[in-house]
């Protein structure tokens, strides 16, 4: 629509004069992510997006995401401007893990080794050993495991129970859960891989134990794309956020994508398979903050310093 044309131009100029980069999850809405790619910015996991904005000269990052990706830009660098969309975008596992009480269930167990997931907020990445996002999560309790470590894992159940099973090593699991992930139905994707049997099952690990078991490749969303280009298969049922067909589409765009069923009778909903704190990421919003000067993200001197430590550990680990 001209409307969408003229916000497009409008974040364009407004990227330029002021020295801004934008950082987009693949989560995010089309639009939003074309006009990163378009602008030199940079779609990606949390992990490359990371990356990318510690990288860039520019003197203001905008990050389109969910907060813990602005907060998590903001730390790796402190001397940038971070901008986001809106500060409402957050996301379940930060809701569902509490500075607080996270906390004391690390005290409660001392001898382990803290880890976890990048999807939690400054706060309890600062209690953590080590934080990992999903696409080095595997590599890195692995290593962990073989010096012999027991580890804490924080906060999500399903991603930690397939790290558990994949690695072997001894982990507790805080009981958190992706909103989106959680509703993916094994009885949906195997009615769905009944009518194309010939099709590949391409799973988030985020996703119920039930669901990763019928993946033909399980792992994070940078890792989906690359098994969709490499795979033989014509047709892929993937079960994760929708956002993620367009960076999926435009690497496979001779192959067709299903999206993996939220209903055990092959149904799916407008409202499932997409983060409802993703979508919270517009063109208007996201005009507004680099126009304005809203949505920027603090994150106090002293926490900073904690919460870096892990994150570098996580940066600079080499298999
Ligand atoms: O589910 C999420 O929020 C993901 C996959 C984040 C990430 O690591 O890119
Ligand atoms: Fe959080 Fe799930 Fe949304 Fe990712 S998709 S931001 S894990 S609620």
């Amino acid at each position: 629509p001209a409307e969408d044309e003229a916000r497009i131009d409008e974040i364009k100029r407004l990227l330029e004069a002021n020295n801004a980069v934008l950082v987009a999850h693949y989560y995010t809405d089309d639009a939003i992510q074309q006009l990163a790619e378009e602008t030199g910015g940079c779609v990606a996991d949390s992990l490359e997006m990371a990356r990318f904005g510690a990288r860039h000269e520019a003197e203001t990052l905008v990050v389109a995401g969910v907060r813990f990706m602005g907060e998590t830009a903001k730390i790796l660098s402190p001397e940038k401007r971070v901008l986001m969309p809106t500060l409402e975008a957050t996301c379940s596992l930060d809701v569902g893990c509490p500075a607080d009480e996270f906390s004391a269930f690390c005290d409660a167990h001392p001898e382990r080794t803290v880890v976890v997931y990048a999807n939690t907020s400054a706060a309890v990445k600062a209690r953590a050993d080590w934080v990992v996002t999903s696409s080095i999560a595997v590599d890195v309790i692995e290593h962990l495991e073989a010096r012999g470590e027991k580890i804490l894992w924080a906060p999500d159940k399903h991603l930690g129970g397939y790290i558990q099973k994949r690695t072997g090593a001894d982990m507790l699991l805080w009981d958190g859960a992706c909103i989106v992930h959680e509703e993916f139905k094994a009885k949906g994707v195997e009615d769905l891989k009944a009518l194309y049997p010939e099709a590949a099952v391409l799973v988030h690990p985020e996703s119920p134990a039930s669901v990763v078991e019928l993946a033909d490749v399980a792992g994070s969303t940078s890792q989906l794309i690359k098994a969709a280009k490499e795979l033989p298969h014509d047709k892929l049922i993937v079960a994760t956020d929708r956002g993620i067909f367009f960076k999926m589409q435009q690497a496979v765009p001779e192959k067709t994508l299903f999206e993996a069923p939220t209903a055990g009778n092959g149904a799916t909903c407008k409202s499932c398979a997409h983060c409802p704190w993703m979508a919270m990421n517009a063109l208007d919003n996201l005009a507004g903050a680099l126009r304005e000067g809203t949505g920027e993200i603090h994150v106090d001197a002293e926490l900073r310093t904690r919460a870096l430590k892990p994150l570098e550990r996580m940066l600079n680990f080499k298999r």
